[in-house]
């Protein structure tokens, strides 16, 4: 019989690397915590499969916190996810995409040491087309309350992220995350409806071939960006690049991750603080490609870095292979 590791069992492991490289004791806390993201995941993937068939595409009438229109399958995850987290006692707060505010959870600071930010259906204006969508997450670690109330560490650093991951549901649906101890990604195998690890210890190719960015904004962006555009497409990189763009953030991710290239959502006079969220689309995705060997900028600093001053607060958002990110950091400047 083949040996599968299921997502599961993949944590336990590495908790039990940790606990012989530190002493520490793993509670299990974060395991059962990561298999509530797992189970909301397993639903939102269930409804996109028949989307189709049952009445739930389309718009869901109201508008979230954005102004965007909200669609059925985006109040759909959005629940999920609340319904299957804050049922875990280590969950003291959840931030969504979704909801103006966080959802608190009056629970005592030791048990409830946990917060996630989530965005439940990134790319959701692809989900009546049939094109690729995504979850993503992001866990923070409660401060002590000497050291900071709940809203203070909601707003912490990216580079304080204790974990991050996305689903993406395309052919199949695959998970990947990290915990700081590289990138890990696990295929759903629908016959047992277990995530089961496919690829270890990920590394972003040093370079890519294509960059991926909304051109129709081009005229509305600093001139830098054009400048570096026009670099990658002419050879300064030793090869003329081609372009991807899906506008599903998670799927344009996901294959910058595996083939490398860049990913841009740079300001545009329209949205001159860019169009990406900070705390739910590039800190995690952010923490991913550092730990897969990649980098990310908001065009001039390190998005893992960045401050956050509210919990749906935008930035522009550069990710992909150190050779792209070089040239970019070379012609817009910074870092
Ligand atoms: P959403 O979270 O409301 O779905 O919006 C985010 C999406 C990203 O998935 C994608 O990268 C971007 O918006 C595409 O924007 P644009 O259509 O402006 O190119
Ligand atoms: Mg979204």
């Amino acid at each position: 019989m083949a040996m599968i590791t299921t997502v599961q069992q993949h944590i336990l492991q590495q908790q039990q690397e940790t606990l012989k490289s530190t002493g520490r004791e793993a509670t299990g806390t974060f395991s059962w915590l990561l298999s509530g993201i797992t189970l909301a995941t397993k639903m939102v993937e269930a409804k996109i499969r028949s989307a189709g068939l049952d009445d739930v595409l389309g718009a869901a009438g109201a508008e979230n916190v954005q102004g965007e229109q909200q669609q059925k399958l985006d109040v759909y995850a959005n629940q999920a996810l609340l319904h299957c987290l804050g049922l875990r006692d280590s969950v003291a707060a959840l931030v969504s995409e979704e909801d103006e505010k966080p959802v608190t959870f009056n629970r005592d600071p030791e048990a409830g040491k946990y917060i996630i930010v989530f965005d439940p259906l990134d790319g959701s204006s692809n989900i009546d087309v049939n094109v690729n969508v995504g979850t993503i997450f992001s866990i923070l670690r409660r401060l002590p309350p000497e050291h900071g109330t709940l809203e203070e560490s909601i707003l912490q650093q990216g580079f304080r992220q204790v974990a991050a991951g996305y689903v993406v549901y395309g052919p199949s649906t695959v998970l990947v995350y990290t915990t700081g101890n590289g990138v890990f990604a696990f295929t759903l195998d629908p016959k047992i409806g277990a995530f089961v690890l496919s690829s270890e210890r990920m590394r972003m190719p040093e370079q890519g071939s294509y960059y991926s960015v909304n051109e129709a904004n081009a005229a509305g962006w600093p001139e830098e960006f054009r400048t570096y555009i026009t670099k990658l497409r002419e050879g300064e990189l030793g090869k003329e690049y081609s372009s991807r763009y899906i506008g599903s953030l998670v799927a344009d991710f996901h294959r910058t991750l595996l083939k490398g290239g860049v990913f841009l959502y740079p300001p545009t006079t329209k949205q001159p603080k860019g169009k990406l969220r900070l705390l739910y689309e590039a800190n995690p995705l952010a923490f991913i490609a550092e730990q897969a060997g990649g980098v990310a900028t908001n065009g001039v600093s390190r998005v893992l870095d960045i401050k956050p001053e509210g919990i749906h607060q935008r930035t522009p958002f550069c990710v992909g292979s150190p050779r792209e990110m070089e040239l970019l950091a070379a012609t817009v400047g910074g870092r």
